[in-house]
Formats: C-alpha cells, sequence, structure tokens
C-alpha cells in the first residue's frame, strides 16, 4: 500500500479538525497514514510529550519515506507551508486542497509554484471525490 503523509494546520489553528479526521478515514482505507494524529482533538495537547525538535526530525523522516504528500491548506499553517516546499525538494508529488470559500486567500508561494497539484473543491463531497482519483 502507498504510503501518504497528510498534512494539515496545528498550530496554525484546529477549526478544521474534524475536516482532516474525516480525510484521514477515507484514506486510511486505500493506503497507508504516515501522520493520523493530525486529525486527533488531542494533537495539541499530547505536544507535551515530545519536544519540537523531537516532532520536527519525526515529521522529517516520515516525509522522506512518503510515497505523496496531501495537504489541506484551507486554514494557514507555517508548518505546513514548510513541509510542501520540503516536499517539493525531496521530488514527492504533492496535492494541495484549499476550500473555495476559506477566510484567507491561499498564499501565491503555493498557488503559483506549477509543482503543486491544487484542487480548489467546494465541498466537503467533491474534495472526497477528488481524493478517490488520487488513492482510490
Ligand atoms: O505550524 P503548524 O503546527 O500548523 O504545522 C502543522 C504541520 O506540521 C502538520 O502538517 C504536521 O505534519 C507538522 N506538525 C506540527 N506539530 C506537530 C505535532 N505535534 N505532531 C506532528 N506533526 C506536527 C504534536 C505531537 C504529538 C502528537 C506528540
Amino acid at each position: 500500500m502507498k504510503k501518504i503523509y497528510f498534512a494539515a494546520s496545528i498550530r496554525g489553528g484546529r477549526e478544521d479538525g474534524p475536516l482532516y479526521a474525516e480525510i484521514i478515514e477515507f484514506l486510511k482505507k486505500r493506503a497507508v497514514v504516515l501522520t493520523e494524529h493530525i486529525g486527533l482533538e488531542s494533537v495539541c495537547s499530547s505536544e507535551k510529550f515530545m519536544t519540537d525538535e523531537e516532532i520536527y526530525l519525526r515529521d522529517r523522516a516520515w516525509l522522506e519515506q512518503a510515497d505523496l504528500v496531501i495537504a489541506e491548506v484551507s486554514v494557514t499553517s507555517l508548518g505546513v507551508g514548510y513541509e510542501l516546499g520540503l516536499a517539493e525538494a525531496l521530488g514527492k508529488p504533492v496535492f494541495v486542497f484549499y476550500r473555495k470559500n476559506a477566510d484567507k486567500k491561499l498564499s501565491a508561494m503555493i498557488s503559483g509554484d506549477k509543482y503543486f497539484s491544487v484542487k480548489v473543491y467546494d465541498d466537503k463531497e467533491s474534495l472526497l471525490a477528488e481524493l478517490e482519483k488520487i488513492v482510490g
């Protein structure tokens, strides 16, 4: 099974947390998701069990192992932006999902970089339909 690195906001804001959990459940039926914890409500409180350096080193190692990267970027996140740049440097296929009515405009550094497959979606159903095409 393919290994997916799913990236989404943690310290950037957790308002889409339930959506991340649904995406991860959907992906887990079709692939190995290396970053399952991103959907957990407890992700921020569990951070106290790891230092930031440990989190960084572990995530970087997972990114290196991944066959592809899928990111949900509707909530802006510095960490996700970093991961996308690193994924490009490592030559990983990268699919970026952005909700049409998101509060903030997508950074030009993502929408303007033709390396990324950016999918602007209307609702959860269309997001899941796109995911199915990628991993189904
Ligand atoms: O800047 P942000 O925190 O929004 O960055 C989010 C991105 O960085 C995600 O895509 C993650 O891959 C990565 N990241 C940031 N914090 C963590 C984290 N903390 N755990 C894993 N990845 C993280 C909680 C650790 C806990 C489960 C022990």
